[in-house]
């Protein structure tokens, strides 16, 4: 990012401090490459001189709605802008197309009402303050317009307000491509209470947010020719299973076995539930209500949000909890779980305490140690729970229906950011994966765009660095290879364990730049990142890979007296039962390769949710946390790929109206704005900047260094001026 140009004695810069990230301060001496700066905090500051920025001493008070607008672009000015605008209430600001939204912790008052949506609707982008309707505005009218598909990305880490902010964009394009007078369950309407069903059944508390998304999603609007939603399809990506069966303090469970526990009194009897306290996958944690929420009131909002959706009430009352409570009535709690998947008693016990062992002699049945039993019973639960997530998900799908004529999209991606925990598992190595393959995508569209304004203006430029991370893409899904491919065969591996596993890694990327054994560990790995380093447990990776039901509880399931139930578990053709084990990580390859097709046939806008404290309240911006976010998130590498060219760009007329006072001379000739601005430009000795039809671009620091030429002039002019009026006493 910008060179530090014109840094003397007596500047205001910004320098880098372990708490702040960033803080300013005005310079106090110079030695060679040292600087000792005066930071406004008190403290006394020495730094490299090549670690300081100027400060912009000039920048408008209230910030600028664009960082592209912000004549010194680098981190700390990007950092300062953003929490300027925090602290009024501006949670939106734009880097060129990009939106940064930072979560305010708090409803803002009218910023999302129907006014405000009003207007928006065709204003031209960038004229009224940045928010999320002006970016899906800007998608509807490019699809209508242009014809062509668009696709909306948000990103950011857990409690960011990516769902929020999914919903909001869903609910503005309903606005504009809704049927307003049309009664009853529109596909707009069906679209939006979509969002509340798939919150109950794949949304939880954790420590991170509240209500957390379990799941990614892409959802697909589709329109007619009139621009009216004519149809909508919902993807969902890798729903955490290991949540059904195990939670920690003071994490939750989905959100719908606290539902049902609130539900009317004749239902609880009717499905056997009762105080969540009673069930084992639930009384792990001491956590079994929300502040703020009322599980009774959303039972009932998600049952009438099932009706919109076209979830009949006979499915509804279908569902399925099957918790089973550890105590010494197991017989009892059995019987009741066999009720309620209406499935034989003695076969439910059997599938869950004994496996079925063929050997060429006889077929025999042997009992399973109590560990291996629970193993049975949580094998059993997830698998029904995600079984009945993916039904869900079917009928939503096929109730709004598609539209097959349907020339142009909108698709709104939500879907989990970058993470890096104290331990990290199969779960984030996928999340992971997921995020490079984003970033690969903005980078090259961010690339595009910065060309394509190039080529407007008629200047030359060539690309001076790109880092690319194909690299790590290779060394994930590589075919074959790759870590993804390598997990596969282990898992087809009879005798393999994690530690052969790692080992095999270990020998394989050897020497990968992306990839680091750690000294102290036999088992872990490193992944370098584009977002940084990421340590990983490997311990795990295999179970989590494999998406395997035991026969015993498939052909249990499928006999099942339940419609419903027998349903989730179609009877597998024989050849597929032979195959025991299907890839859960290269099928999630595989969707997100699908994924990037859809998204590389749109015209992607991207949204950055920003977390401003861990604490998920108002008013407090953490520099350094908000630091990091941005970096994971790309916006840094996007004004480092700006700054790579020509970051400061200004309209002849307003260069003129800052600099004209360093060529006085010129602004008497007859010279024309262009003529005018080379002039100035050149007077000043700079080299590498270029002159577009409208605009002059200028390399990064230049903007500082004509600024600081500006200062000396108007310096000396005010001591001219002084010296006069002391003269004239
Ligand atoms: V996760 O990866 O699914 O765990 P998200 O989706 O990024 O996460 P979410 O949208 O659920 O976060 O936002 C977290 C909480 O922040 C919400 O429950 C709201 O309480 C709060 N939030 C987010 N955006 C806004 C907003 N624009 N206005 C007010 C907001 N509150
Ligand atoms: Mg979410």
């Amino acid at each position: 990012m910008g060179t530090p140009v014109n840094i003397i004695v007596g500047s205001h810069v910004w320098i880098e401090d372990p708490e702040l990230a960033w803080i300013d301060g005005q310079v106090l001496k110079i030695t060679g490459q040292n600087v000792e700066v005066q930071a406004s905090n008190g403290k006394k500051i020495t730094a490299n001189l090549s670690r300081l920025y100027p400060k912009d001493m000039e920048a408008p008070a209230g910030g600028v709605d664009d960082m592209t607008k912000l004549s010194y672009l680098h981190e700390p000015g990007v950092l300062e802008n953003l929490k300027i605008r925090y602290e009024l209430n501006e949670i939106y600001t734009y880097t060129g197309n990009i939106l940064i939204a930072i979560n305010p912790f708090q409803r803002l008052p009218h910023i999302y009402d129907s006014h405000m949506m009003q207007q928006y609707k065709g204003a031209p982008f960038g004229e009224l303050s940045p928010h999320v309707f002006a970016v899906a505005d800007v998608a509807y009218r490019a699809m209508i317009n242009e014809g062509k598909s668009n696709s909306i990305l948000v990103s950011g880490e857990s409690g960011a307000g990516k769902t929020e902010t999914t919903k909001m964009l869903m609910r503005y394009l309903a606005f504009l491509g809704g049927r307003t007078a049309t009664e009853g369950r529109t596909v707009e309407q069906q679209v939006l209470e979509s969002n509340p069903v798939l919150e109950a059944f794949g949304n939880a508390k954790t420590v991170r947010n509240n209500n957390s998304s379990r799941f990614g999603k892409f959802v697909e609007i589709q329109f007619d020719k009139q621009g009216r939603i004519s149809g909508a399809a919902i993807r969902t990506y890798l729903l955490e299973r290991s949540r059904v069966c195990q939670i920690s303090n003071p994490e939750r469970n989905y959100h719908c076995f606290y539902l049902l526990c609130a539900a009317p009194q004749e239902e609880v009897e009717k499905y056997k539930l009762g105080n969540p306290k009673k069930f084992h996958y639930l009384n792990q944690s001491s956590c079994y209500e929300l502040v703020g929420v009322s599980d009774a009131h959303d039972y009932l909002a998600t049952r009438r949000a099932m009706d919109i959706v076209g979830i009949n009430a006979k499915d509804q009352g279908k569902e399925v909890d099957s918790s089973v409570p550890k105590d010494d009535n197991a017989k009892f709690h059995l019987k009741t779980a066999s009720e309620l998947l209406m499935c034989d008693l003695v076969a439910l016990e059997d599938a869950l305490c004994k496996r079925v062992m063929i050997t060429p002699e006889e077929v025999i049945k042997r009992s399973l140690d109590p560990q291996s039993a629970l193993v049975s019973r949580d094998g059993l639960a997830k698998t029904l729970y995600s079984r009945l997530f993916d039904w869900l998900v079917d009928k939503i799908n096929s109730s709004i229906g598609q539209d097959p004529n349907s020339k142009s999209l909108i698709g709104v991606l939500d879907i989990y950011g970058f993470e890096s925990f104290k331990t990290n598992s199969f779960e984030q190595f996928c999340i992971n994966f997921t995020n490079e393959k984003l970033q690969q995508h903005f980078n090259q569209h961010v690339f595009k765009m910065e060309q394509e304004e190039y080529t407007k203006e008629e200047i030359d430029w060539s690309y001076i660095e790109f880092v690319d991370n194909q690299d790590v893409l290779d060394l994930i899904e590589k075919k074959p290879g790759g870590i993804v491919a390598l997990l596969d065969e282990a898992c087809m591996f009879p005798k393999s364990t994690h530690e052969t596993f790692s080992n095999k890694l270990y020998q394989t990327f050897k020497s990968h730049k992306r990839f680091i054994k750690p000294k102290l560990s036999r088992t872990d790995f490193t992944i370098a990142h584009y977002a940084g380093e990421v340590l990983y447990q490997s311990d795990q990776f295999l179970d989590k890979n494999k998406d395997y039901v035991v026969p015993e509880h498939q052909d249990l399931l499928s006999a099942s007296k339940c419609s419903f139930v027998a349903g989730l578990f179609p009877p597998l053709p024989e050849a597929s039962k032979s195959s025991k084990f299907s890839s859960i990580g290269s099928r999630f390859k595989l969707q997100l390769q699908q994924l990037m097709e859809t998204l590389n046939s749109t015209e992607p806008h991207y949204i950055r949710c920003v977390k401003p404290n861990n604490l998920l309240k108002p008013a407090i911006f953490e520099n350094a946390n908000i630091m990091q976010q941005l970096r994971c998130g790309g916006v840094l590498e996007a004004i480092r790929i700006s700054c790579a060219g020509y970051p400061t760009r200004r309209a002849f007329f307003e260069f003129i109206n800052r600099f004209g006072l360093l060529a006085p001379e010129l602004l008497e000739g007859n010279y024309d704005e262009k003529t005018t601005c080379q002039k100035i430009l050149d007077k000043k000795g700079l080299k590498g900047f270029q002159i577009g039809k409208t605009k002059v671009f200028l390399r990064a620091g230049q903007m500082a260094e004509l600024d600081a030429r500006r200062a000396e002039v108007l310096s000396n002019a005010a001591k001219t001026i002084q010296r006069r009026i002391q003269t004239h006493i």
